[in-house]
């Protein structure tokens, strides 16, 4: 018999060699029990297989961005993770977690027990209705750059520019870190 062939390519090498990306997610609540609805959102990330949870931020009380005029105030913390998985497959087991906390989908922008959005993953770029990467409005909201800049300085939005610069330049008064409230991630 002779040896195996060091040049012959098969599948497990393909699945090998899937591009391992960062992905960076936001998640949010403003309705429930908000705290308990992000770490169930944490600890959901972190024991989905192929997805490793490299840094969690602190969590902020934020004000509501748009939706309806008596929105109650979100909690709010940001993800960094690593992942060898597909964008949709890494959408479809957000909305997953979602539902998983009582996420009911009516008007846009409602007040939500969870919301788990992808704001990046690797270079991706996408235009889907239902899946836009780089997240379009990433760059401009402070509950968003606040939080993964305390975690992640070097960051950048590929194609819009790094969280540091973009950080600086919104108004930070609508986000108040609570570090009373903590976040079990190890
Ligand atoms: N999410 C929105 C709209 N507005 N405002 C804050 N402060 N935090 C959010 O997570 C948020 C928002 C849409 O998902
Ligand atoms: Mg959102
Ligand atoms: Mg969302």
């Amino acid at each position: 018999m002779s040896s195996p062939n060091p040049y012959a390519i098969d599948a497990d090498t393909l699945s090998g060699m899937k591009p391992l990306r960062k992905v960076v997610y936001s998640l949010g609540s403003n309705l429930g029990d908000r705290l308990n609805n992000l770490q169930g959102a944490v600890d959901a990330l972190r024991d989905t297989p192929d997805v490793i949870v490299v840094d969690v931020s602190s969590v902020y009380e934020t004000e509501p961005v748009g939706g309806p005029e008596d929105s109650p105030s979100f909690l709010n913390l940001v993800v960094v993770a690593e992942t060898t998985l597909e964008p949709r497959t890494l959408l479809e087991r957000a909305l997953a977690i979602e539902d998983a906390y009582g996420r009911e989908r009516g008007e846009k922008w409602a007040p939500r027990t969870l919301d788990v959005d992808l704001i990046m993953v690797g270079n991706t770029s996408s235009d889907a209705a239902d899946l836009r990467l780089p997240h379009p409005l990433a760059g401009e909201r402070a509950f968003v750059l606040l939080p993964w800049l305390e975690i992640d300085a070097k960051g950048e939005i590929p194609g819009v520019g790094e969280v540091a610069d973009l950080a600086g330049r919104v108004p930070g008064d609508g986000v108040v870190r609570r570090d009373d409230l903590l976040i079990e991630a190890d």
